[in-house]
Order: C-alpha cells, then structure tokens, then sequence
C-alpha cells in the first residue's frame, strides 16, 4: 500500500466553502486589526525611548487597549481553527506545474498564506502562553511578537487584496450558494453553514468572555480563564512575589533606604521619613500586559515632591528595585509620568501599609503605565536630565 497526500478532491463537506471562509474571515480580520492596533500601544508604552511621549491620561487607556488586546486574541482562536479547517483542501492543491506564468502566481500567493498563517499561529500561541505567565522561550517576547506582528499586519493586506474578488462576492451572495465551491464539496455535514457560523460565534464569544473577567470586575465569575482575578491583597492580583524577587529580607530590613539622585546630589530616607513627607491618595489601576486589570486606591509621596528634595529639573527617571536580577529590576519613569501629580510612590493601598508582595516599603503607580513598569520595592530614582 501506499501512502499518498490526500487531494482537495478528498474533501467532500460542504462547509468547507469559500461562502464560510469569507464569513469566518472578516471577523478574524476585525480581530487582528484590534490586536494589532492595541499592541501597537502597548508596545509604544513599554518603550523606554518614547519619542512621542505616552499620555498619562486617561489613567485608565493602558486598561482598556490591554484588555481589548488579549480578549480579542483569544476570540481569535476559535475563528482562526474554523478557518483553517474550511480552507483545509487548499493546502493540498497541487501546483499547475505546466504553465509557468500561473505556477508564479499560485506560489507567491500560496506563500503569502503559509506566511499568514504561520505568524497568526504564533501570534495566538505566544500571547496565550504569555497570559498565562508561561514562557518557555529564550527570546525577547516583546521584541519577537511585536515583528511577528508587522509580518502578520503585512501578509495579510495581501491575502485580502488577492482574495477581495472572491471575497466580495461570497459576501453578497447567500451564505449557502456554491458557486465558489470545489465540485467534490457537496456532502452535508451535520450543521449548515448557517449553524456552523453561529457555533463558530459563540465560541469566540464564549473565549471572550472567559478572558473578559480578568479586566472587567463584573465578570470575574464567569471567567474560568482569568487566571489572576481579583486574589490577593486588597483585590489586587500578584505577580512577582517578593519571596520570587528574593526581597523580602532586604524590604523588611531597618537599614532600607530610598535614595534620591540628580548628578552629585542625593537624598536617603528610610520608610519613617518617606511617610513624614506630605501623603497624597490617588485611584489609579494596575493594568498588566496579560490582560488582567484591577483598580485601588493608591496613598504615599508624590514623585515629583520627591525630585524637588533634590532640586532636580524634570526629566526621565531610572528607577531601580531591591530586587536583586530579573528584566523588571531597574525601569524608566519617563518625564510626563514623574511630571504628573498623579504618579505616587505609594506606601499604602486601600489605606493600610503596603503589602510586601505588593511592594512594601514602596513602589511606583503612576496613571495610564502597563503593569510592568509599576515597580514594586523601590530604593532608587535617579533623575537622567
Ligand atoms: N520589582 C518588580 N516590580 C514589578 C514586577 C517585577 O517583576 N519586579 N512586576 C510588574 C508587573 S508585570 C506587574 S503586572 C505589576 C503587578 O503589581 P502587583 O503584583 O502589585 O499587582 O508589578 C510590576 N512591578
Ligand atoms: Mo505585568
């Protein structure tokens, strides 16, 4: 016997129609255009650079473009497996060998989709890995996705420009007309076209949601994928812990300092003098690169009080952890953010002492910031101006 590729003349359902691969198509590509806008933003948030600075406000954007980025990345993948498995003969085509004009074209578009598809199945793959604080990479996440992402945006102008005939026309025709169809595509199946579209729906909508209650408090109980919602102290999920940091004795310790630099200038103020200094109380929410979000009600020093004991101009500010390795160690407080009232280097939330996980002694909260430039057990700004 033996064993040969199976030909688009084995397939023989009639779902696996171009009528259903548009449908399926211009939801997954409202999917993608989200993602990728949003990610655009976070990546312009989390770049220490920022030639165009950041707003700081609405204190609660990062939250909403986050948010928005990793539940329309998981809607999108039951609507990237319904399509593939609809456009499944297509890969099995085999190429029209004897005329070389068709055979460049049929490869260049075939190569345009195994592009596609390709970075959309690593786009999914990684961010879902990510949310769920699952990295078994050696690569920069951030640095790969976001180019993954430029290919992804890239391949797939061309797929919809190559396709916007076939495109068209399956949209304006009913959802059960063949005309596009391969001629073996005739069995039924066990749903119609109609029912697989609604079960293809649902199930992007039911992903959505189960994602959804990590940002969005009402849904917390629906949202068996909300990996982090709502536990921890004051509500508030915890990422890095500070027995995971390795900070808990140095945190704790009566020798902790907060230092103040600007050139030769500097200050150091243990937790006492740090709750000595005028204490200010601002709302403002943790909202992680994960997706997860959460709201509190932040109380310590403002930033720039702090720059002022150094008489420091305004500028960007390093800001270094007691954690002792690890990417999130030292970051950069960008200027509109150590400017803005708003920004605190806060020592209580919900009005009690930090929590060590939390930060304790202090940590940075500053409006409109991606989680993972709030850093938590604070011993050193530095103004760069
Ligand atoms: N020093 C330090 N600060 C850190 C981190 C870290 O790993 N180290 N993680 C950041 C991330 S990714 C997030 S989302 C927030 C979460 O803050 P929370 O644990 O208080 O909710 O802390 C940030 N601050
Ligand atoms: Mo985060």
């Amino acid at each position: 016997m033996r064993l040969a590729a199976p030909t688009p003349e084995h397939f023989t359902s009639r779902l696996r129609s171009p009528a259903v691969a548009a449908r399926v198509g211009v939801w997954l590509g409202i999917a993608f255009s989200i993602c990728f806008l949003t990610g655009l933003v976070s990546h312009w948030a989390q770049d220490p650079g920022q030639p165009i600075p950041f707003p700081t406000s609405p204190s609660w954007g990062y939250r909403v473009t986050q948010g928005l980025h990793v539940i329309t990345g998981t809607a999108a993948v039951p609507l990237l497996l319904v399509k593939l498995w609809t456009v499944l003969p297509k890969f099995f085509e085999r190429p029209p060998l004897r005329d070389p004009r068709r055979l460049l074209l049929t490869s260049l578009e075939r190569a345009s989709i195994g592009v596609l598809v390709a970075a959309g199945v690593f786009l999914l793959a990684t961010g879902l890995m990510n949310s769920s604080q699952w990295y078994p990479w050696a690569f920069s996440f951030r640095a790969t996705h976001y180019a993954v992402a430029w290919i992804a945006i890239g391949a797939l102008v061309v797929h919809v420009a190559v396709k916007l005939p076939v495109i068209r026309d399956a949209l304006t025709s009913h959802v059960d007309d063949t005309r596009h169809d391969r001629p073996t595509a005739v069995e039924p199946g066990a749903l119609s076209r109609r029912g697989l579209l609604r079960t293809t729906w649902l199930a992007g909508g039911v992903a959505a949601l189960a994602t959804a209650g990590s940002a969005v408090p009402v849904l917390r109980d629906v949202s068996v994928l909300g990996v982090r919602s709502g536990d921890g102290p004051a509500g508030i999920p915890i990422n890095k812990s500070a027995v995971s940091a390795g900070v808990t004795g140095t945190a704790t310790s009566a020798a902790y300092r907060l230092e103040v630099a600007y050139g030769d200038r500097s200050v150091s103020l243990s937790h006492d003098d740090l709750l000595a200094l005028p204490q200010h109380t601002e709302t403002l929410p943790i909202a992680c690169v994960e997706g997860w979000s959460a709201s509190g009600s932040w109380t310590g020093v403002r930033v720039a009080d702090l720059l002022d004991l150094v008489e420091a101009p305004r500028g960007d500010v390093r800001v270094e952890s007691l954690q002792e390795s690890g990417p999130f160690r030292v970051t950069t407080l960008q200027d509109q953010f150590a400017r803005d009232e708003r920004t605190l280097l806060a020592l209580a939330l919900d009005g009690e002492t930090l929590s060590l996980d939390h930060g304790f002694p202090c940590r940075v909260i500053a409006p409109n910031r991606p989680g993972v430039l709030q850093t938590k057990w604070v011993t050193r700004l530095e103004v760069q101006a």
